[in-house]
Parts: structure tokens; sequence; C-alpha cells
């Protein structure tokens, strides 16, 4: 969590400096993406949206290899097949029909395991969503669905775009479903283990909603203040999952100054060789 916070704020700075087009941020996700990404472990195939960054680097996906597709250097920052994460998708929930599909492409070609499909609170207003819960759920798909629900579509609220949770509307399609909240990262790991175990268990789909606050605005191009409230903001930041749980290790005295001091030299390495490559 430290080290993909550490290198959102990089990109950042890189995007200030014109060495990036765009950013789109992850923070205030890191708690859903590492504690679900952790969950299912390296097997499941990952079809992201476009702001799973924490899941990206646990993927092995290098920070470099990120920046790339964001500075429109390359189509795929990084090799699919190798890191069996799937390029990112800008075009809203079209993701979950690739994911649907490929799971039963895997099941026949007797690959099986299950796959991971992302999707924002607002991309669940697209049909394609509707499609892929359905043909999932009439499939049997080994699909985990897990939805960051930041209560924001850019500038739309979450609540103007549906009357029942996303959980909800899975449960209506005929997929099991939970919703929880997304500050801290073993409650997530716990929930997503239970899924994964679901999926592998009844060969069947399930959706994970997770509750997450968007710290940042939509993307680098956004500014938040013209349209959330200064309080609301606040209440954000306030919870912080990052800061949250590393109070939490450090209270419990899991973590210690040194750790933190090392994790810290770390990031501040990784992001100086980052800033010396990309702005030339
Ligand atoms: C099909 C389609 N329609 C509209 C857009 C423009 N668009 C980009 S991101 C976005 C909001 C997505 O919100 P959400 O799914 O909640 O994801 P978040 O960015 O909050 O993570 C919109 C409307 C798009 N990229 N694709
Ligand atoms: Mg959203």
């Amino acid at each position: 969590m430290l080290v993909a916070r550490a290198v959102d704020e990089e990109a950042h700075r890189l995007q200030k400096q014109g060495a990036l087009d765009l950013w789109p941020s992850c923070q205030g996700h890191e708690a859903a993406q590492v504690g679900s990404a952790l969950a299912v472990g390296p097997a499941p195939t990952v079809v992201p949206s476009y702001r799973e960054h924490a899941v990206a680097l646990l993927r092995d996906v290098a920070p470099h290899e990120l920046f790339a597709q964001f500075a429109g250097r390359t189509f795929c920052g990084w090799d699919p097949r190798r890191t069996r994460f799937f390029p990112y998708t800008l075009v809203l929930a079209v993701q979950t029909l690739h994911a649907v599909g490929y799971s039963i492409g895997q099941r026949l070609q007797g690959l099986e395991d299950f796959v991971v499909v992302y999707i924002g609170d607002g991309a669940t207003s697209e049909g394609d969503m509707s499609e892929a819960m359905n043909l999932a759920a009439v499939e049997s798909a080994s699909v985990l669905f897990v939805c960051q629900n930041n209560g924001w579509a850019i500038s739309k609220p979450a609540e103007e775009q549906m009357r029942t949770s996303v959980a909800q509307r899975a449960r209506g399609f005929g997929i099991e479903s939970i919703r929880i909240p997304g500050q801290d990262p073993e409650s997530v790991f716990s929930t997503c283990s239970r899924a994964a175990a679901h999926i592998r268990g009844q060969r069947a789909p399930y959706l994970v909603e997770i509750d997450v606050g968007r710290i940042r605005g939509h993307t680098t191009s956004d500014a938040q203040e013209a349209y959330r409230s200064s309080d609301d903001i606040a209440r954000t930041r306030a919870a912080d999952p990052v800061t949250a749980y590393t109070a939490r290790l450090s209270g419990l005295g899991l973590v210690d100054a040194a750790w933190l001091d090392a994790v810290d030299a770390h990031v501040r390495e990784l992001c100086d060789r980052l800033t010396k490559e990309y702005v030339s």
C-alpha cells in the first residue's frame, strides 16, 4: 500500500511536469486493491479497469510500465501474458464481458482458474455490466467481480446512478454478493478469500462491492473541488486507508520506525529513478 501510494504521488509529479499525459489516481483504493489481489493469489487472470495500480504492482507490473501507458508511449505498457494482468480498459465496463468470455474460454480449454474483473460504481450503469453478470450467472462462469465503489463517476454521485447497491443488483442476476467497507485491507482480504473459495468450490461467479474513498480527483484532468464540498473531501482524506493501516500496525508494534524508514528509502530511490527515466 505504501509503495502504491508513493508511485501514485510520483505519477502526479510527473504529470505536472508534462512527462505523463494523464493519471487516474488509486489513492484511497489501496486497501481494496491490495486486500483483494492478495486474497486471490497469483493464479487467477486479472482484468482491470484503469486505476488498479496497486494490483498491477502486485502482479509484477513495473511502475515505469504503468507510466509508459499514461505517457502514450506504448499500446499497453506491460506484457499481459507474462503478468496475466490484462491491459487497462478506458471504455467503461467492456472489460466485464472480456472477463466472462475469457473465463468461459479457459474452461472450454480445460485451463481452469478463475478470472477477477475490477469495475467502478459508475461503469456498472453500462449495459455491458448487466450482460456480463447475466452471462456469468447462466454459464456459471468462474468470475470474481470486484466493484470499487468510490461514490463517484467523475462528477456524478453514485446515489444518482442507482437505487440499490451493486451487490443487491448482482443477486437479481443470480450472483452471490456482499458489500463491505474498503478501509481495512485485512477485512477485504478475508472477504475476498471467502469469495475465491466460493468460486472454486461452487464453480459460480461472485461479486464483492467495496466502498472506498476517492482522495484525489477522477484523474489529473479533474478538479473535484468544483463539485465536492470541502467537508466531504476532508472526510475522505481523514479516512485514508494507508495512514490508518500504518497507524494500526505501528500501534500493535508490528512495524516500527526503522521498517517504515526502510520502505520510505526504497520508494524514494524508486521514484528518483523513475523521474530520471521520464523527465528527459
Ligand atoms: C463507455 C464510456 N462512457 C463514458 C466514458 C467516460 N468516463 C470515463 S471514466 C468515467 C466515470 C467512471 O466512473 P466509475 O466507473 O465509478 O470509476 P472510477 O473512475 O470512479 O474509478 C466516465 C463516465 C468512458 N470512458 N467510456
Ligand atoms: Mg467511481
